[in-house]
């Protein structure tokens, strides 16, 4: 066993110093998309994060963008309700997240142009790993999406 892992720690320098040349540097600090398709298939949805990434302990707020999986369309006529936990601490988000109810009319039934959805209010008060949970309730149904981000 310990042979093994003298091995293993002396074999293992030469070709891996030729693949850690840090040709590809510019990457960590790149955003990264955010989004896929919900649960049950119903939804895409995509997030951007504003500011992205959003700064440790200070409020940000979502926009998501809501299409059908089938046509692309944007979905202008659904609820969308978005939160954030981090799972491994058993902990939400020290405020509560704004869903902007999008444009209503008198009778109150309200309209999100182009199918994007703003969630205000929004703050990671921690660094590590958070969930960003997306609720939707729309013309294809109710279905939802967790998704893992990072704050480093
Ligand atoms: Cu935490």
């Amino acid at each position: 066993m310990l042979s093994l892992l003298l091995l293993l720690a002396c074999g293992g320098a030469p070709p891996s110093t030729t693949t850690t040349t840090p040709t590809a540097s510019p990457e960590p600090s790149a955003p990264k998309a955010l989004g896929g398709p919900t649960q049950r298939g119903a939804y895409i949805v995509a997030l951007e994060l504003v500011p992205n990434p959003p700064p440790l302990s200070e409020l940000f707020e979502v926009k998501v963008k809501l299409t059908d999986p089938q046509t692309g369309a944007p979905i202008p006529d659904a609820t969308v309700s978005v939160d954030a936990q981090m799972p491994q601490h058993g902990h939400g988000m020290s405020t509560d997240p704004i869903d902007d109810p999008g444009q209503c009319d008198a009778a109150g039934v309200c309209t999100h142009p182009d199918g994007v959805y703003r969630t205000t209010g929004m703050k990671f008060h921690m660094p590590g790993k958070w969930s960003v949970s997306v609720d939707v309730v729309g013309p294809r149904g109710t279905d939802r999406v967790v998704l893992p981000y990072e704050l480093l």
